[in-house]
């Protein structure tokens, strides 16, 4: 129907009213007057998104004109957060819809604030992966974002009586008006069944058969995403279950309803919900489902689209590239091996046939894998069972590609039986296990670590043997990055206004949306290291935020801080390793010796005063000798089954109810517990940090993402030598991040002493006071912090809080004498917002195009 081709709607202010309105008539059945905010919110995005289809369809008409070269990034986890702000940033059109949503008597912001978080990840690696497809669209490169459309993001995080308790997130409760439903792009997966072969009597070859077992439909869903200063539109494609017949035929004819539906019910479960990761062991066959059907409908997609544009199974590798975020989609390298060579079940997928090695050289040309942490409970490992049981044809191509590999490292390593041991794909032990950080590394192309630091631990530590095998060339560094656009530009209107002017002023010809995608230019802001005026302006910006901030604590926590008080944050997943408890042992401290210093100079005062005035003169007294008073925000969700990180946010939140309370103390400390830190309340923390803390114990942080946020927005870290923290310190200067502590050699050599019981360190006496307070029962629930303090105590804690305890204290007195000076403070800010452009992951996604080998094919605008 080329002769009715309708126009995409125009951007003016009156077009864009008139689709909000028609929408609310014509699709919801409302009027103006009895609509809901979240239908206007309705309208509002779906008028957005038509206004992206135009350009996605052209996108997608150019890639394949071009036959351009597409990168299909998988991931179990994209936690993106809102679309609305930044849809509209992206296409250019902020402007036009504040004014048309105005004249209708709403505001942006309360649109926004209707849209639920599309929270379809656990915390870095989900996030990691948002931040790429954004950049992919912004550098028009061609490129496909995979993953599963879970039904329940991310729990939802409520705290009460300070103990964390976990909701389910209904995220698509109300709809989703962003979502575009593909049913021509549905794909059989299969579970269970048996495998057969015969002999093929022309190649004489083994011909495999799968048959049997459940088949679910994998169902698409795509979510444009606009790239900003581009027309360019790319997807992120979602898959979602569907059983593959209805309804149970045999057991509905003899009455059995409730069983004729719960077959259906149970194949439909595999998107139901997102694996809460970390410790977990619940629901691990799903996990493994929920794995192979991502990794199955994302390659037959591939495939199919590759064989309807008539490409060549040995030229796939010059048309596609797989990018497998973790090893959680690792199992695309047996299942691209199974669908060259035994052929998919779908008649739109012609590929099959082919010999063993050149379906393995395909593969590997064709796949890369990005490792997050050396953690080695992260380091995914299944039941050789649970595969024999569920996908029996795969654990055949495993075994397989073990077999050959290890003749490979036998005719390298003669004789090195203990190498080949750790090598194997499959752990040997009680119960044989696959390894699938060993089989993504055997099948890539190349293995990449996401900070300096990580990448030389693979490489010297956990895959050494791999480097050793391959050679320096396979393991890789692509130091993560975050998108200037959502993380400055649209969480900091007034910092980008500040960039924007001050860019302006220093010759820089760049326009208000072109200095995110060329973040290179504020490097030129530097230049106003001298300048008061700019200075004062800086600060002035942060003070904006932090009244923002202030208010959102109030709207959520209710308690009251002033934007005055240094603004201190951690804000990340709940983990030892992370160590929020050396955090709060510090605000423990701070807590005791204000206390104590007014507790004093009251009974001093009260000799001379009434008892209420005396101690009125010692807070001022406290005032006057330029105290800094400080707001300590904490936030982040710990593992549904993790006790310890649970103990942790529960002393958090203790700490806070006690001291924000306490007339002595709460004019110089106010501790806040955020719940249910998401993307959404993380766009507002990082503008308003003064201070973020990142102070994981060295080499435990991969990299770290939530540092470059905070540096962007001009936050100064107090970090240890980990992870990405060491490349920023390298970037915005030594000087301009609070570092302290063991390094990562140190804390070796540390966990050696008291592994061998020699470790003779002394605790720090204002350690020991904190923990006394604990134990005390300052607090409450004396008996439920007990493990946490009888570990610092006992010296045997693996995160070395103890070690590290005087040095951060330390550093931390070195942030309230700097910060007094509020010049020399904005000096080290300003080099931060200036310096950490490297962190872009515009440049991220360079170095990985180029590995990619992927070009850019940019739609006229
Ligand atoms: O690479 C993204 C992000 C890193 O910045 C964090 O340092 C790292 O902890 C995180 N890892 C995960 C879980 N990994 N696994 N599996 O989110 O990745």
């Amino acid at each position: 129907f080329t002769h009715l081709m309708v126009s995409a709607p125009r951007g003016d202010k009156d077009t864009i009213m008139a689709d909000i309105v028609s929408y609310v008539k014509f699709s919801l059945g409302r009027t103006q007057k009895d609509c809901a905010v979240f239908g206007i919110f309705q309208a509002t995005a779906t008028s957005i998104r038509n206004r992206m289809l135009d350009r996605w369809n052209k996108t997608q008409k150019k890639y394949e004109e071009t036959r351009a070269k597409t990168v299909c990034y998988l991931s179990l986890e994209f936690l993106m957060g809102r679309a609305l702000t930044n849809s509209l940033y992206s296409i250019g059109l902020t402007g036009p819809y504040g004014a048309a949503l105005k004249e209708l008597s709403f505001s942006l912001e309360e649109i926004q604030a209707e849209e639920s978080d599309m929270a379809l990840g656990n915390g870095g690696l989900g996030r990691l992966a948002a931040c790429f497809i954004d950049s992919l669209a912004t550098l028009s490169l061609p490129a496909v974002g995979y993953g599963l459309r879970y039904n329940f993001g991310m729990f939802e995080q409520t705290i009460m009586e300070g103990f964390q308790v976990e909701k389910p997130e209904n995220w698509l409760r109300r709809g989703n008006p962003w979502e575009i439903e593909r049913f021509k792009l549905t794909y059989p997966i299969r579970f269970y069944g048996h495998t057969s072969h015969k002999t093929d009597p022309t190649t004489g070859r083994p011909v495999f058969d799968w048959e049997g077992g459940e088949v679910v439909n994998a169902v698409a869903y795509d979510t444009l995403i606009p790239g900003s200063c581009t027309a360019n539109v790319n997807h992120l494609r979602l898959w979602s279950a569907r059983a593959s017949s209805e309804l149970s035929l045999d057991a509905h004819a003899s009455g059995d309803y409730l069983a004729a539906v719960k077959s259906k019910a149970l194949s439909e479960n595999i998107t139901y919900v997102l694996y809460p990761g970390d410790q977990s062991e619940e629901g691990k066959r799903l996990r493994l489902k929920q794995e192979y059907f991502f990794v199955s409908a994302s390659l037959q997609d591939i495939l199919s689209k590759a064989w309807s544009q008539g490409i060549e199974a040995k030229d796939l590798p010059k048309h596609f590239a797989i990018q497998l975020n973790d090893t959680h989609p690792a199992m695309a390298i047996p299942e691209l091996m199974r669908l060259l060579i035994d052929g998919a079940d779908i008649e739109t997928i012609g590929y099959r046939g082919l010999e063993w090695t050149e379906a393995f050289e395909i593969v590997r040309k064709m796949c890369f894998y990005t490792n997050h942490t050396v953690l080695p409970e992260a380091l995914e490992e299944w039941p050789v069972y649970m595969f024999k049981m569920m996908l029996p044809r795969h654990l055949q191509i495993i075994y397989e590609i073990n077999h050959r590999f290890l003749e490979e490292v036998e005719k390298k390593f003669p004789g090195d039986v203990d190498r080949i041991r750790r090598m194997s794909l499959i752990s040997e032990g009680d119960q044989q296990r696959i390894r699938m950080a060993n089989l993504a590394i055997v099948g890539s192309n190349k293995v990449n670590g996401v900070a300096r630091i990580h990448t030389d631990i693979l490489k010297a530590s956990l895959f050494r043997d791999f480097e050793e095998f391959y050679g320096t060339e396979k393991i890789v560094n692509f130091t993560n990055g975050v998108t200037p656009r959502r993380w400055i530009a649209q969480a900091n209107p007034a910092l980008s206004e500040f960039i924007y002017r001050h860019l302006e002023q220093l010759g820089v010809v760049c326009s208000q949306e072109e200095w995110p995608v060329q973040l290179h230019h504020l490097a030129k802001l530097a230049e106003l290291s001298q300048s008061r005026a700019a200075l004062e302006q800086l600060l002035e910006v942060k003070y904006v935020a932090k009244t923002r901030l202030a208010e959102f604590i109030k709207e959520t926590c209710d308690v009251d801080v002033s934007p005055d008080m240094l603004f201190d944050t951690q804000v990340k997943r709940i983990h030892e390793y992370k160590r929020q408890l050396l955090n709060i042992l510090h605000v423990i401290v701070r807590f005791l010796s204000i206390k104590r210093i007014v507790v004093e100079a009251t009974a001093e005062y009260s000799k001379k005063m009434d008892v209420e005035s005396a101690r009125q003169a010692a807070i001022k007294e406290l005032k006057d000798a330029n105290v800094v008073p400080r707001m300590c925000l904490f936030a982040g969700k710990a593992a549904i089954g993790y006790d310890r990180a649970k103990r942790i946010i529960k002393l958090i939140t203790s700490v806070g109810e006690l001291v924000n309370h306490d007339r002595d103390v709460s004019d110089f400390l106010k501790i806040v517990f955020i719940p249910n830190y998401n993307v959404s309340s993380a766009e507002l923390i990082f503008p308003g940090s003064d201070i973020s803390e990142q102070i994981s114990t060295a080499g435990m942080e991969a990299a770290g993402t939530g540092n470059m946020k905070a540096s962007m927005n001009g936050g100064l870290l107090v970090a240890t030598r980990d992870g990405a923290s060491i490349e920023i310190g390298d970037h915005v200067g030594e000087d301009n991040v609070f570092f302290f502590g063991a390094s990562k050699t140190e804390i070796i050599e540390v966990r050696k002493g008291y592994q061998s019981g020699t470790l003779t360190e002394e605790l720090d006496p204002r350690l020991i006071d904190a923990l006394d307070a604990i134990d005390s029962g300052m607090f409450g629930c004396q008996e439920y912090f007990k493990p946490i303090t009888d570990t610092i105590r006992s010296g045997k804690d693996w995160f070395c809080v103890a070690h590290d305890f005087a040095a951060y204290l330390d550093i931390q007195d070195e942030v309230d004498a700097l910060y007094i000076d509020r010049i020399e403070w904005a000096r080290k800010m300003l080099m931060n917002v200036s310096k950490s452009y490297h962190f872009s992951s515009d440049r991220t996604i360079k170095e990985y195009a180029e590995m990619w080998d992927l070009v850019p094919v940019k739609l006229a605008p």
